[in-house]
């Protein structure tokens, strides 16, 4: 499996690039990852399972993150994660689905998908960079992600059998960095606790995004984002001639109508 400690950032672009993922091994350190998790917990206490097969019945979720993302906020915006974003979509790009995952115990293995899939583009097209935060050791009993392998070159198609899927295996503070054609699905939990991820796609900068992040952080709270976050949330112009608000591009926009 192409994963590796410390970030060789050749190395782990030519995993992502010829592989499809790449697996950054421990990159949040033991302060980190512990605020990461107490945060987590925090946002999923409140949360009940999902009421669907495919998000999980025994699978807790927490979307809208970003006007609350607080000790989440350095995994959302790792440089060496966004070193390979930026390598696959360019400078400019968004956050596309961005959730807190509790797999509960019991919960059975997901529906493979690759979550470009939402957009109806050639496979050839790459859409979507994402990474999956282990806030859990992922191991292959308690849900860790299923993924295939090279599967981001298949043609339009063709499905992952069985035995095509393998766990990512990895340690609690490492991600997982996979191309949005990546064949993937969250696996079966049948330990006894929950496994924890922050998962968070980015997209395109010209594509609908899974969540709109501006209506669901609002005005008043996006102003307050950093802004590398307000950025992701879809702020930044896609070109010249593309995310207008009023004949503005939305950062100037914001500016000035908090100054009226
Ligand atoms: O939780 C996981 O391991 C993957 C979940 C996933 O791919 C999804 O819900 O789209």
């Amino acid at each position: 499996m192409a994963e590796i400690d410390g970030v060789d950032r050749s190395f782990a672009l030519a995993a992502l690039q010829d592989n499809g993922f790449v697996v950054l091994r421990a990159l949040l350190s033991d302060a980190e990852l512990a605020a990461a998790r107490d945060h987590a917990d925090d946002l999923l206490s409140g949360a009940g399972w999902s009421d669907n097969d495919f998000d999980g019945r025994r699978t807790r979720r927490v979307y809208s993150l970003l006007s609350r993302a607080g000790s989440l906020e350095p995994l959302l915006l790792h440089p060496e994660v966004h070193h390979l974003v930026t390598a696959g979509l360019g400078e400019v790009y968004q956050f596309g689905m961005l959730f807190l995952s509790a797999v509960d115990p019991g919960q059975g293995a997901q529906q493979p998908h690759f979550d470009a899939g939402v957009y109806p583009l050639p496979r050839e097209v790459e859409a979507e960079i994402n990474v999956i935060w282990a806030l859990d050791d992922f191991t292959p009993s308690n849900g860790a992600t299923l993924i295939a392998p090279g599967s981001h070159l298949w043609t339009a198609g063709r499905r992952p059998q069985p035995q095509e899927l393998v766990p990512a295996i990895m340690p609690a503070g490492s991600a997982l960095v996979y191309s949005g054609r990546l064949w993937h699905a969250a696996g079966h939990n049948s330990a006894e606790t929950t496994r924890r991820a922050l998962i968070c796609e980015h997209v395109l900068p010209w594509l609908r995004p899974a969540d709109n992040h501006i209506l669901a952080t609002g005005i008043d709270q996006l102003r307050g984002l950093t802004p590398d976050l307000r950025r992701l949330a879809g702020v930044a112009p896609a070109s010249d001639y593309l995310g207008f608000v009023a004949g503005q591009d939305l950062e100037q926009w914001l500016r000035q109508a908090s100054s009226d």
